[in-house]
C-alpha cells in the first residue's frame, strides 16, 4: 500500500472581493448584495485558516486569485480603448458586466476542479478537471484560468493530468469538488468516489433555485479520470436541499476516509445511496455514516450556520477526525448543541474547532469552500511547485503583501475605480514571483 496524504490548496482571496449578489440560490450572497466588503480582512482570514492547518501539521498549499476586473472579457464583447476608458464606458452602459467581471469568486477553490487521486485512476496519475461553472455568469469565466493555475502548480505530466474544463454547455454544468467526496480506508488506497448531481441535463429544471451540477457532468468526469465503474457512485442531491439554499452538495455533506457526515435531507434517495456506497466499499473498508437528523438541525440551520461546510481532517496526533467548522456554527444554538453532542459521543469525529472566515461566509463560502483537496503520494507531493506550500515564512510574506496592496473597504461603486485595477495588477504581479508562477501568468503581464 502506498502512503499518501490529503493536502488542502486554498484559494487566496483577490483584491476585488465584494458583495455582488451574483448567485441565485445562494442565500448569503443575495442577503449581502451591495454591502461594503473588506478585501484585506478577507485575505487575512483566509491566510489565517491556511496557517491554522499548516500548524496542525497538515500539508497546505495556496492557489492564486484570478485577475479582476477581467478586462479581456470586456474586450471580447466589443469594448475597446484604454483600460480606464473601458471601465468608464461599461460602468455607464452596463454596470452589471463590471460586477460579474470583478468578482473574486475564484477564492472558493472547492469549485476550482474535481480531483481524483492516483490510486483511483486508470493511468495512475492525479487527475484534475477544472470546473466550467456554467451556471453563473461571474463564475463561468474561471475555468480556463483555473486550468492555467493548476498547470503551474501541478506541472509534472508524469504525475498530474490537468484536463480542460468540460464543454461550456448547460448539459455539462460542473461545479467541481464541491459536489465530490472521496472515501477510502487510507488516502493511498483505492477509494470510492461519490459524484453528486442536482439535475439531469436532458430534463427541464423547474426548481425554485438552479441545480448547478448535471448528471452528465459527473459521468464525463468519471470517464475522463478513468475511474473504475464499480468504485464510483453517482447520487442525486435532494431538491429540498437545493431549494433551502444548498447550491452545492458541500453545504449539506462532507466526507473523508471512511466517514460521511451529512444532513438527513441531503440526498434524493438515501437508501439507494447507502446501498451503492456499501457495494462500492465492500471488501475494502467499512463505511461510517453520520447522519444529522432534521429534528436536531433543520435544513435552514444547516444552511445559515454552514455546519457541513466544514473541513473534516485527519490531524496528526488526534485519534479521531477533527471538524474545522465556521465560527457561525457555534453562534447557532442548534448546531452548537449538536456539535457538543457529536464530540461527546463515540463517533468518528472527536473534536470541533472553528475558523473565522466571515468575509467569505457573507458570500456563501465556508471553510470547506475555500479549499481544494488533493490526495498526494510522497513522490507527487515532491512534484508540486514548492513555492505554493504554506509555511511560517510564506504566511508572513503573504500577510505583508496583502497589508500593502489590499483595501480595507470596498463599496460596489469602487469597482469602477481605475486605480483599483492598477492596485490589483500590481498585487498580482508581485504574487506571481512569490508563488513562482512565472512572469507571464496573468494576461496583463503578457500585454
Ligand atoms: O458559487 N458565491 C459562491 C460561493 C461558493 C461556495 N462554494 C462551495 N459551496 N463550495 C457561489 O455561489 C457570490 C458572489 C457574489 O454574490 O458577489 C458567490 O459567487
Amino acid at each position: 500500500m502506498s502512503e499518501a496524504l490529503e493536502a488542502n490548496f486554498d484559494g487566496l482571496v483577490g483584491p476585488t472581493h465584494n458583495y455582488g449578489g451574483l448567485s441565485p440560490g445562494n442565500l448569503a450572497s443575495a442577503r449581502n448584495e451591495g454591502s461594503v466588503s473588506s478585501p484585506k480582512n478577507a485575505a487575512l482570514e483566509g491566510l489565517a485558516k491556511m496557517r491554522q492547518l499548516a500548524q496542525l501539521g497538515l500539508a497546505q498549499g495556496v492557489l492564486p486569485p484570478q485577475e479582476r476586473p477581467f478586462i479581456p472579457a470586456l474586450r471580447a464583447i466589443g469594448y475597446s480603448g484604454r483600460d480606464s476608458e473601458i471601465l468608464a464606458k461599461v460602468t455607464w452602459e452596463e454596470p452589471y458586466y463590471l460586477k460579474i467581471l470583478s468578482s473574486a469568486s475564484s477564492m472558493w477553490a472547492a469549485n476550482a476542479a474535481t480531483v481524483s487521486p492516483s490510486a483511483d485512476t486508470q493511468d495512475g496519475r492525479v487527475h484534475f478537471t477544472p470546473a466550467n461553472l456554467h451556471t453563473t455568469a461571474h463564475r463561468a469565466i474561471e475555468g480556463p484560468k483555473t486550468q492555467r493555475a493548476l498547470e503551474r502548480v501541478f506541472a509534472d505530466p508524469t504525475h498530474f493530468k490537468v484536463h480542460e474544463p468540460l464543454p461550456g454547455h448547460g448539459l455539462f454544468a460542473d461545479e467541481g469538488a464541491a459536489n465530490h467526496v472521496r472515501l477510502a480506508r487510507n488516502h493511498g488506497e483505492p477509494g470510492v468516489e461519490l459524484l453528486v448531481w442536482g439535475r439531469d441535463g436532458l430534463v427541464a429544471d423547474d426548481g425554485k433555485f438552479p441545480a448547478r451540477q448535471t448528471r452528465q457532468a459527473c459521468e464525463a468526469i468519471r470517464r475522463g479520470h478513468g475511474l473504475e465503474g464499480r468504485r464510483t457512485v453517482l447520487a442525486q442531491q435532494s431538491r429540498a436541499a437545493i431549494d433551502a439554499g444548498a447550491f452545492h452538495n458541500d453545504v449539506v455533506c462532507v466526507g473523508t476516509l471512511r466517514t460521511l457526515f451529512f444532513h438527513e435531507y441531503a440526498f434524493e434517495d438515501k437508501a439507494l445511496l447507502f446501498e451503492e456506497l456499501e457495494r462500492a466499499a465492500r471488501g475494502r473498508f467499512d463505511l461510517d455514516l453520520i447522519e444529522v437528523p432534521a429534528s436536531e438541525v433543520s435544513l435552514e440551520d444547516a444552511v445559515s450556520s454552514y455546519l457541513f461546510n466544514s473541513q473534516l481532517l485527519e490531524v496528526p496526533g488526534e485519534e479521531r477526525l477533527v471538524l474545522l467548522a465556521p465560527e457561525e456554527t457555534r453562534e447557532n444554538a442548534a448546531t452548537a448543541a449538536y456539535c457538543e453532542r457529536l464530540v461527546a459521543g463515540n463517533s468518528a469525529i472527536g473534536a470541533v474547532r472553528f475558523a473565522g472566515v466571515r468575509e467569505s461566509m457573507r458570500n456563501g463560502g465556508g471553510p470547506a469552500c475555500l479549499r481544494l483537496r488533493v490526495v498526494l503520494t510522497d513522490a507527487e507531493r515532491a512534484a508540486v511547485n514548492p513555492a505554493v506550500w504554506m509555511s511560517e515564512a510564506l504566511y508572513t510574506r503573504l500577510v505583508a503583501w496583502a497589508e500593502r496592496h489590499y483595501r480595507d473597504r470596498l463599496a460596489p461603486a469602487d469597482l469602477a475605480d481605475p486605480q483599483l485595477l492598477g492596485e490589483s495588477q500590481r498585487a498580482l504581479d508581485e504574487l506571481t514571483s512569490i508563488l513562482e508562477l512565472g512572469s507571464d501568468f496573468y494576461s496583463f503581464q503578457r500585454d
